[in-house]
Protein backbone atom coordinates (compact mmCIF):
# COMPACT_ATOMS: atom_id res chain seq x y z
CA UNK A 1 0.00 0.00 0.00
CA UNK A 2 1.38 3.22 -1.34
CA UNK A 3 3.19 5.31 1.87
CA UNK A 4 0.01 8.06 2.82
CA UNK A 5 2.19 10.46 4.49
CA UNK A 6 4.56 10.46 1.59
CA UNK A 7 2.25 11.44 -1.25
CA UNK A 8 1.52 14.44 1.19
CA UNK A 9 4.84 15.41 1.65
CA UNK A 10 5.60 15.37 -1.78
CA UNK A 11 3.04 17.60 -2.02
CA UNK A 12 4.61 20.02 0.49
CA UNK A 13 7.79 19.95 -0.91
CA UNK A 14 5.96 20.96 -4.16
CA UNK A 15 4.28 23.79 -2.53
CA UNK A 16 6.74 25.07 -0.55
CA UNK A 17 9.13 25.24 -3.43
CA UNK A 18 6.90 26.90 -5.75
CA UNK A 19 6.15 29.41 -2.56
CA UNK A 20 9.81 30.06 -2.52
CA UNK A 21 9.66 31.49 -6.10
CA UNK A 22 6.84 33.72 -4.89
CA UNK A 23 8.82 34.72 -2.38
CA UNK A 24 12.25 35.72 -4.12
CA UNK A 25 10.06 36.95 -7.28
CA UNK A 26 9.22 39.65 -4.38
CA UNK A 27 12.31 40.54 -3.37
CA UNK A 28 12.88 42.59 -6.27
CA UNK A 29 9.78 44.40 -5.93
CA UNK A 30 8.72 46.95 -3.25
CA UNK A 31 7.26 44.95 0.14
CA UNK A 32 4.52 46.96 1.82
CA UNK A 33 5.33 46.58 5.80
CA UNK A 34 3.18 46.24 8.08
CA UNK A 35 3.54 46.06 12.07
CA UNK A 36 1.94 42.69 14.23
CA UNK A 37 2.76 42.22 18.12
CA UNK A 38 5.38 44.94 18.18
CA UNK A 39 6.86 47.58 16.17
CA UNK A 40 9.55 44.90 14.99
CA UNK A 41 7.21 41.96 14.29
CA UNK A 42 6.77 42.62 11.13
CA UNK A 43 4.67 40.75 7.97
CA UNK A 44 4.24 41.49 4.60
CA UNK A 45 1.78 41.66 1.60
CA UNK A 46 3.64 38.76 0.55
CA UNK A 47 3.79 36.86 3.89
CA UNK A 48 -0.21 37.21 3.66
CA UNK A 49 -0.19 35.57 0.23
CA UNK A 50 2.30 33.20 -0.07
CA UNK A 51 0.32 31.36 3.11
CA UNK A 52 -2.83 31.53 1.02
CA UNK A 53 -1.11 30.48 -1.63
CA UNK A 54 -0.17 27.34 0.39
CA UNK A 55 -3.85 26.77 2.22
CA UNK A 56 -5.36 26.37 -0.91
CA UNK A 57 -3.49 23.99 -2.63
CA UNK A 58 -3.62 21.74 0.31
CA UNK A 59 -7.71 22.20 0.34
CA UNK A 60 -7.71 21.00 -2.87
CA UNK A 61 -6.30 17.94 -2.47
CA UNK A 62 -6.48 17.29 1.05
CA UNK A 63 -10.03 18.83 1.94
CA UNK A 64 -10.08 17.21 5.59
CA UNK A 65 -6.85 18.56 6.63
CA UNK A 66 -5.99 21.12 9.38
CA UNK A 67 -3.77 24.32 9.20
CA UNK A 68 -2.60 26.32 11.54
CA UNK A 69 -0.68 29.28 9.58
CA UNK A 70 1.24 32.22 11.33
CA UNK A 71 -0.62 34.63 9.21
CA UNK A 72 -4.04 32.87 9.52
CA UNK A 73 -3.59 33.09 13.50
CA UNK A 74 -2.35 36.65 13.75
CA UNK A 75 -5.63 37.43 11.62
CA UNK A 76 -7.79 35.29 14.35
CA UNK A 77 -7.40 31.61 13.75
CA UNK A 78 -6.95 29.47 17.09
CA UNK A 79 -3.97 28.43 17.57
CA UNK A 80 -4.95 24.61 18.71
CA UNK A 81 -3.28 21.52 17.50
CA UNK A 82 -5.52 18.54 17.39
CA UNK A 83 -5.10 14.72 16.50
CA UNK A 84 -6.03 15.24 13.10
CA UNK A 85 -3.82 15.69 10.20
CA UNK A 86 -2.47 19.55 10.60
CA UNK A 87 -0.68 21.93 8.59
CA UNK A 88 1.58 24.40 10.46
CA UNK A 89 2.72 26.80 8.79
CA UNK A 90 5.09 29.96 8.37
CA UNK A 91 4.82 31.28 4.77
CA UNK A 92 8.38 33.36 5.63
CA UNK A 93 10.39 32.56 8.38
CA UNK A 94 12.38 35.57 8.56
CA UNK A 95 10.40 38.05 7.26
CA UNK A 96 12.56 41.06 9.02
CA UNK A 97 15.26 39.12 6.69
CA UNK A 98 13.09 39.63 3.52
CA UNK A 99 11.68 43.23 4.08
CA UNK A 100 15.60 43.76 4.47
CA UNK A 101 17.13 41.75 1.93
CA UNK A 102 19.11 39.72 4.05
CA UNK A 103 19.65 36.46 2.57
CA UNK A 104 18.33 34.53 4.86
CA UNK A 105 14.56 33.42 4.30
CA UNK A 106 12.46 30.08 4.57
CA UNK A 107 9.47 28.63 3.79
CA UNK A 108 8.48 26.14 6.85
CA UNK A 109 5.91 23.13 6.63
CA UNK A 110 5.64 21.26 9.42
CA UNK A 111 2.89 18.19 9.01
CA UNK A 112 1.29 16.82 12.69
CA UNK A 113 -0.99 13.65 12.91
CA UNK A 114 -1.79 12.91 16.52
CA UNK A 115 0.35 16.04 17.41
CA UNK A 116 3.76 14.14 16.41
CA UNK A 117 5.45 15.76 13.69
CA UNK A 118 5.68 13.14 10.46
CA UNK A 119 7.38 15.69 8.57
CA UNK A 120 8.95 18.88 7.94
CA UNK A 121 9.80 21.08 4.85
CA UNK A 122 11.95 23.77 5.18
CA UNK A 123 13.19 25.32 1.89
CA UNK A 124 15.97 28.10 2.51
CA UNK A 125 14.95 29.80 -1.23
CA UNK A 126 17.84 31.95 -2.05
CA UNK A 127 20.32 29.34 -0.95
CA UNK A 128 18.02 27.07 -3.12
CA UNK A 129 18.32 24.19 -0.33
CA UNK A 130 14.99 21.83 0.56
CA UNK A 131 15.38 20.81 3.80
CA UNK A 132 13.48 17.80 4.29
CA UNK A 133 12.73 15.11 7.23
CA UNK A 134 10.30 11.88 7.62
CA UNK A 135 9.90 10.83 11.02
CA UNK A 136 11.97 7.26 11.24
CA UNK A 137 13.25 8.25 7.70
CA UNK A 138 16.22 10.65 8.23
CA UNK A 139 16.63 14.21 7.18
CA UNK A 140 18.15 15.40 3.75
CA UNK A 141 19.24 18.61 2.30
CA UNK A 142 18.73 18.51 -1.60
CA UNK A 143 18.65 14.52 -1.40
CA UNK A 144 21.64 14.50 0.32
CA UNK A 145 22.11 12.93 4.15
CA UNK A 146 22.27 15.43 6.85
CA UNK A 147 24.04 14.54 10.40
CA UNK A 148 24.52 16.82 13.37
CA UNK A 149 28.05 17.68 14.66
CA UNK A 150 29.73 15.03 16.42
CA UNK A 151 31.61 18.02 18.62
CA UNK A 152 30.70 17.28 23.13
CA UNK A 153 32.55 19.91 23.84
CA UNK A 154 30.85 22.72 24.22
CA UNK A 155 33.76 25.51 24.10
CA UNK A 156 34.50 23.80 20.59
CA UNK A 157 31.21 24.96 19.49
CA UNK A 158 28.99 27.56 17.46
CA UNK A 159 25.83 28.41 19.63
CA UNK A 160 22.71 30.19 17.10
CA UNK A 161 20.20 32.20 19.02
CA UNK A 162 18.27 34.68 18.06
CA UNK A 163 17.19 38.55 20.06
CA UNK A 164 13.72 37.93 18.76
CA UNK A 165 10.91 40.55 18.45
CA UNK A 166 10.15 41.32 22.24
CA UNK A 167 11.66 44.83 22.89
CA UNK A 168 9.86 44.33 26.79
CA UNK A 169 12.73 45.77 28.93
CA UNK A 170 12.69 42.55 31.25
CA UNK A 171 12.96 39.63 28.39
CA UNK A 172 15.68 41.63 26.63
CA UNK A 173 17.93 41.93 29.81
CA UNK A 174 17.42 38.24 29.83
CA UNK A 175 18.05 37.69 26.65
CA UNK A 176 21.53 39.35 26.79
CA UNK A 177 21.85 37.63 30.12
CA UNK A 178 21.88 34.21 28.54
CA UNK A 179 24.03 35.51 25.58
CA UNK A 180 26.90 36.67 28.18
CA UNK A 181 26.63 33.15 29.96
CA UNK A 182 27.30 31.53 26.73
CA UNK A 183 29.70 33.71 24.99
CA UNK A 184 31.72 33.35 28.19
CA UNK A 185 32.21 30.05 28.60
CA UNK A 186 33.54 30.47 25.95
CA UNK A 187 32.36 29.20 22.91
CA UNK A 188 33.91 29.30 19.67
CA UNK A 189 31.05 32.16 18.67
CA UNK A 190 27.58 32.55 18.50
CA UNK A 191 25.40 33.06 15.20
CA UNK A 192 21.74 33.94 14.21
CA UNK A 193 20.17 33.23 10.43
CA UNK A 194 17.57 35.73 11.68
CA UNK A 195 15.21 32.60 10.79
CA UNK A 196 14.69 29.69 13.40
CA UNK A 197 13.82 27.15 10.36
CA UNK A 198 17.29 28.19 9.50
CA UNK A 199 18.84 27.55 12.04
CA UNK A 200 17.46 24.21 12.96
CA UNK A 201 18.54 22.95 9.62
CA UNK A 202 22.17 24.37 10.64
CA UNK A 203 21.99 22.47 13.72
CA UNK A 204 21.02 19.42 11.25
CA UNK A 205 23.59 20.14 8.87
CA UNK A 206 26.42 19.73 11.64
CA UNK A 207 27.83 23.56 10.81
CA UNK A 208 26.00 24.67 14.32
CA UNK A 209 26.12 23.05 17.76
CA UNK A 210 23.28 24.53 19.14
CA UNK A 211 20.03 26.66 18.92
CA UNK A 212 17.97 28.08 21.58
CA UNK A 213 15.40 30.87 21.49
CA UNK A 214 12.74 31.76 23.98
CA UNK A 215 9.70 33.98 21.73
CA UNK A 216 9.55 31.76 18.18
CA UNK A 217 6.40 30.05 17.36
CA UNK A 218 5.23 26.56 16.49
CA UNK A 219 5.28 27.78 12.99
CA UNK A 220 8.73 28.56 13.20
CA UNK A 221 10.53 25.48 14.52
CA UNK A 222 7.59 22.37 13.80
CA UNK A 223 9.37 21.55 10.45
CA UNK A 224 12.77 22.04 11.80
CA UNK A 225 12.57 20.06 15.01
CA UNK A 226 11.85 16.73 12.98
CA UNK A 227 14.44 17.76 10.47
CA UNK A 228 17.42 18.30 13.92
CA UNK A 229 16.09 14.98 15.58
CA UNK A 230 16.08 12.87 12.04
CA UNK A 231 19.28 14.26 11.93
CA UNK A 232 20.32 12.57 15.07
CA UNK A 233 20.21 16.09 16.81
CA UNK A 234 18.02 16.48 20.44
CA UNK A 235 15.34 18.85 21.39
CA UNK A 236 14.28 20.21 25.07
CA UNK A 237 12.71 23.13 26.69
CA UNK A 238 14.70 25.86 27.82
CA UNK A 239 14.65 24.05 31.79
CA UNK A 240 15.71 20.86 30.33
CA UNK A 241 12.19 18.86 30.02
CA UNK A 242 11.07 18.01 27.06
CA UNK A 243 10.23 20.21 23.90
CA UNK A 244 6.53 21.65 23.96
CA UNK A 245 6.09 23.00 20.36
CA UNK A 246 3.46 25.88 21.75
CA UNK A 247 5.84 27.01 24.64
CA UNK A 248 7.58 29.17 22.53
CA UNK A 249 10.83 28.02 24.00
CA UNK A 250 13.19 25.43 22.50
CA UNK A 251 16.57 24.27 22.63
CA UNK A 252 17.98 22.10 19.59
CA UNK A 253 21.11 20.69 19.94
CA UNK A 254 23.28 17.68 18.03
CA UNK A 255 23.71 15.72 21.16
CA UNK A 256 22.02 16.04 25.00
CA UNK A 257 25.40 16.84 26.36
CA UNK A 258 25.91 20.37 24.53
CA UNK A 259 21.89 20.64 25.22
CA UNK A 260 22.15 20.36 28.97
CA UNK A 261 25.24 22.69 29.18
CA UNK A 262 23.37 25.22 27.30
CA UNK A 263 20.34 24.76 29.53
CA UNK A 264 22.58 25.54 32.51
CA UNK A 265 23.54 29.00 31.06
CA UNK A 266 20.11 30.31 29.73
CA UNK A 267 18.27 32.79 31.61
CA UNK A 268 14.29 31.57 31.46
CA UNK A 269 11.43 33.28 31.00
CA UNK A 270 7.62 32.03 30.03
CA UNK A 271 5.69 34.03 27.07
CA UNK A 272 2.20 33.58 26.26
CA UNK A 273 1.96 29.85 24.89
CA UNK A 274 0.93 29.30 21.43
CA UNK A 275 -2.05 28.09 22.49
CA UNK A 276 -2.96 30.48 25.69
CA UNK A 277 -6.66 32.00 25.31
CA UNK A 278 -6.52 35.36 23.40
CA UNK A 279 -6.44 38.32 25.52
CA UNK A 280 -9.78 39.57 26.24
C1 LIG B 1 11.13 34.80 13.17
C2 LIG B 1 11.82 33.62 13.84
C3 LIG B 1 13.06 34.07 14.59
C4 LIG B 1 12.68 35.10 15.63
C5 LIG B 1 12.02 36.29 14.97
C6 LIG B 1 10.78 35.88 14.15
P1 LIG B 1 9.17 35.16 11.42
O1 LIG B 1 9.97 34.32 12.54
O2 LIG B 1 12.18 32.68 12.85
O3 LIG B 1 13.66 32.98 15.23
O4 LIG B 1 13.83 35.52 16.33
O5 LIG B 1 11.62 37.21 15.97
O6 LIG B 1 9.80 35.41 15.04
O7 LIG B 1 8.36 36.17 12.19
O8 LIG B 1 10.14 35.81 10.54
O9 LIG B 1 8.29 34.15 10.75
Amino acid sequence: MADTWQMVMDHAVAVARKAGQVVCEALSHDRSVMTKSSAVDLVTQTDQKVEQLIIQSVKEKFPTHRFIGEESVAAGDTCILTEDPTWIIDPIDGTTNFVHSFPFIAVSIGFTVNRQVEFGVVYSCLEDKMFTARRGKGAFCNGEPLQVSEQTDVHQSIIATEFGSSRDPEAVDRIFCSLRNILGLPVHGVRGAGTAAINMCMVASGCVEAYYEIGIHIWDVAAGSLIVSEAGGVLMDIDGGDMDLMSRRIVAANNKKIAERIVKEISAFSPPRDDSPPPK
